[in-house]
């Protein structure tokens, strides 16, 4: 049978950089001519999940679909690149698990970095209470014990950040 494509899953919280690494990734990617596919967070609660809140139960329903859709790809020999903020642990290490060729990413920068970026203006409403359930403010966000990288996006660049996933990629790819 084809090798099972690599899994590459972002997680961290919002306005860490996931989405911002995982297209870099993969334009990167795609540039080498690998197969690869993005399963980002918005696009997949615009369709695969729309509906879906952000209670633990929804979050990990989400974070559960995700993962189905990933190892469909990945049984096929696609790259998939994963970005959701995916806070549970429990959740992460169960799904990733059951994924064959997958990689934790831990994408990290402090709250108050994140605060500070405040990509999309949801942070301050947050703090004002007028989102309840935000995750770093009102909702737990769990950091993995043992990911694969650890990136903190406050003390290195895109590109440097780039680079190491492209390392890890490759180091992967031997075993
Ligand atoms: C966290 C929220 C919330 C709450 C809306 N908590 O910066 P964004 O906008 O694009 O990333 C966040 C996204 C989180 O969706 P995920 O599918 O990645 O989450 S999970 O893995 O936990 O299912 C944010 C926006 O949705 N958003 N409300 N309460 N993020
Ligand atoms: P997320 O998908 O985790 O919600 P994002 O990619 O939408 O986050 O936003 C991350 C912001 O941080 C974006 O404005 C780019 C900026 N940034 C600065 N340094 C970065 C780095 N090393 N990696 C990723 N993003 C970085």
């Amino acid at each position: 049978a084809e090798t099972a494509g690599r899994v590459v899953w972002f997680t961290g919280l919002s306005g860490a950089g996931k989405s911002t690494l995982a297209s870099a990734l993969h334009a990167e990617l795609l540039r080498r001519g690998e197969r690869v596919e993005l399963l980002d967070g918005d696009a997949v609660r615009e369709n695969l999940s729309k509906g879906l809140g952000f209670s633990k139960a929804d979050r990990d329903t989400n974070v559960r679909r995700i993962a189905f859709v990933a190892g469909l790809l990945a049984r096929h020999g696609v790259t998939v690149l994963v970005s959701a903020i995916s806070p549970y642990r429990d959740t992460r290490d169960a799904v990733l698990s059951e994924l064959p060729n997958a990689s934790e990413v831990f994408v990290d920068a402090p709250l108050a970095v994140v605060t500070e970026r405040d990509v999309k203006g949801l942070y301050l409403k947050a703090l004002a209470g007028e989102i309840a359930h935000f995750t770093g403010v009102s909702d737990p966000y769990e950091a993995p014990l043992t990911p694969a990288l650890h990136l903190r996006t406050d003390l290195k660049s895109v590109d440097d950040c780039l680079s190491d996933l492209l390392s890890l990629l490759e180091v992967r790819d031997v075993a």
